[in-house]
């Protein structure tokens, strides 16, 4: 297992950081990327190139709260059920197909920190599980679709 930082600060643009990335990763021979924690919003070029091998956990119940801040938008939002999203990442933010959802309640006490925790648990579980259904070669996206065999 090795680790490697592509910094966007050695790079000019948007576009020319997301060549770099591919190039990285196919140089790399990688099979599925898993962005996490990864906070920079990819181009459609890079999300055509990687289209069904790039993967994302947002910290909601997609469509509910895309973007920045989702734990924060949901308290704000009042609901009762919150939760966290596998998706396969599309030219949109957030609006991939979905390959696995949890949900947790939101206590009355709640903090964005108290809260964020509660779905964390749940990202580590479901994120691996997504992976491995990936690995073996158990997803199948049709449209919007995904089915599990
Ligand atoms: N790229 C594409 N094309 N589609 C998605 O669905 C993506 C993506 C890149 C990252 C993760 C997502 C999240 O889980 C993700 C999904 C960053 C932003 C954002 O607004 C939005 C969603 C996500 C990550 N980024 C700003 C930008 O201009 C920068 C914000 C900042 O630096 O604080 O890139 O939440």
């Amino acid at each position: 297992m090795s680790s490697l930082f592509v910094n966007p600060k050695d790079h000019g643009d948007r576009a020319a950081y997301d060549a770099v990335l591919t190039k990285t990763l196919e140089h790399h021979e990688v099979g599925l990327v898993c962005l996490a924690g990864f906070m920079r919003i990819l181009s459609p070029v890079f999300v055509r190139a990687w289209q069904g091998r790039l993967m994302n956990i947002h910290p909601s119940l997609l469509p509910a709260f895309p973007g920045l801040h989702a734990q924060r938008q949901a308290l704000d939002h009042g609901v009762r059920i919150a939760g966290a999203t596998v998706h396969f990442v599309d030219e949109g933010v957030d609006t991939g197909p979905i390959v696995l959802q949890a949900a947790v309640p939101v206590e009355a006490t709640d903090t964005e920190e108290t809260l964020a925790a509660r779905i964390l648990i749940e990202e580590h579980r479901i994120y691996p599980e997504a992976v491995r259904l990936f690995a073996e070669g158990r997803l199948h996206v049709t449209g919007r679709q995904v089915s599990i065999r």
